[in-house]
């Protein structure tokens, strides 16, 4: 069995990539022994908005610290930095020729991007769900952990798979997504309604996994809920109090009714605080980790060797595809 999942560099991690994505895969890599991870930095996705040089440059180090610094064993788990495996461009560019205009314009993710974004919209924005479905594809994965926003790229991916396989032959495994039982979308602190993003220009909305503590603190305690100062989970009509006992459970692996149960009688203020701690408990341990392992050479070494390791499978599997589809002499 292999899983396969990326995050892309485009600004610091939040505590909605934890959750819904990072916490997972470190779960599933000591709960699957036999299974192979490949999990690596969605560099080229990146670039579908604009980014600045030194930015991006920043992130793609900053995302391989924080993998190993959540948990993630180099030894179990093949790093590797996505634009340094050029069969992702070369499968992509298949699968661009797999998929239809109109699946691509169905794509939620680009129609919110493209109203946030008047001008200039970058044609990779329209056709990043192609390069997605190659990541996966490229390496055989049976099983991808991502947080709810990408259900809809794995359908599409599960459907180019299957439509490659029917004109071309059993090429593809047609993958399986995996979510998070609790917290796989979790809410913006400001507007709980919505998901939390590390693209949003409110800073107040999101907790960034490097943020200083203190202000983690800050962001949960002025975190937007409601007036009605009882606590229970009811994601409708309490989006704000609901997306914090989501977080809180995620964060301690317990249920969401677990939580609703320990903090019934809580007033909001000794809640909040609760949870502030919680959330500080699980990033420090990973900031420290973090600072000493961006400092320390032997993060490219993993990430050359995963870069190796990754170049091996790409290339041997590019060139099954490309026999399959005639490119022969
Ligand atoms: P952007 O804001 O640039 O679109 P993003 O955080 O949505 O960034 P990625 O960085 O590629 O996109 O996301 C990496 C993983 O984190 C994906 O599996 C995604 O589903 C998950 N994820 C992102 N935000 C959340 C969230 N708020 N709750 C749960 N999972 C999330
Ligand atoms: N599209 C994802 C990031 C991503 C990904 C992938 C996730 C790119 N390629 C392959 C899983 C598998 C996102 O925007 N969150």
């Amino acid at each position: 069995m292999r899983l396969v999942s990326g995050i892309k560099p485009t600004g610091g991690l939040t505590l909605g990539n934890y959750i819904g994505a990072i916490q997972q895969f470190v779960q599933l890599q000591d709960e699957l022994k036999d299974a192979e991870f490949f999990i690596f930095i969605a560099d080229l996705h990146a670039i579908t908005t604009p980014i600045e040089k030194a930015t991006l440059k920043k992130n793609i180090k900053d995302i391989a610290a924080l993998y190993i610094a959540c948990g993630l064993d180099p030894e179990r788990v093949t790093l590797f930095v996505q634009s340094e495996i050029p069969e992702h461009n070369q499968l992509a560019y298949v699968m661009e020729s797999t998929v239809y205009m109109g699946e691509l314009e169905r794509m939620t993710q680009f129609k919110d991007k493209r109203q946030k974004q008047t001008e200039g919209i970058r044609s990779s924005l329209f056709t990043y769900p192609a390069l997605m479905a190659a990541d996966i594809l490229l390496y055989d994965a049976d099983i991808v952990p991502v947080g709810e926003d990408q259900k809809q790229h794995l359908e599409l991916t599960r459907d180019l798979a299957t439509r490659f396989n029917n004109t071309y032959g059993d090429t593809f495994i047609v993958p399986k997504g995996y979510q998070p039982k609790t917290g796989a979308k979790i809410k913006s602190l400001s507007d709980p309604t919505k998901k939390m993003d590390k693209s949003s220009d409110n800073q107040k909305s999101y907790i960034l996994m490097l943020d200083d503590l203190n202000q983690v603190k800050n962001k949960i305690k002025s975190a937007v809920t409601d007036s009605e100062a009882k606590i229970y989970y009811d994601v409708e009509n309490k989006p704000g109090i609901s997306n914090l006992l989501t977080i809180d459970a995620a964060l301690l692996k317990t249920t969401i009714e677990d939580r609703v149960n320990h903090y019934k009688d809580m007033s909001y203020q000794d809640f909040k605080l609760s949870v502030a701690d919680h959330v500080v408990s699980a990033l420090k341990p990973i900031q420290e980790k973090y600072h000493a392992l961006i400092k320390d050479p032997s993060l490219d070494a993993i990430l050359d060797a995963g870069r190796d390791k990754a170049k091996m499978f790409a290339h041997r599997k590019i060139q099954k595809v490309y026999k399959k589809i005639g490119f022969q002499r």
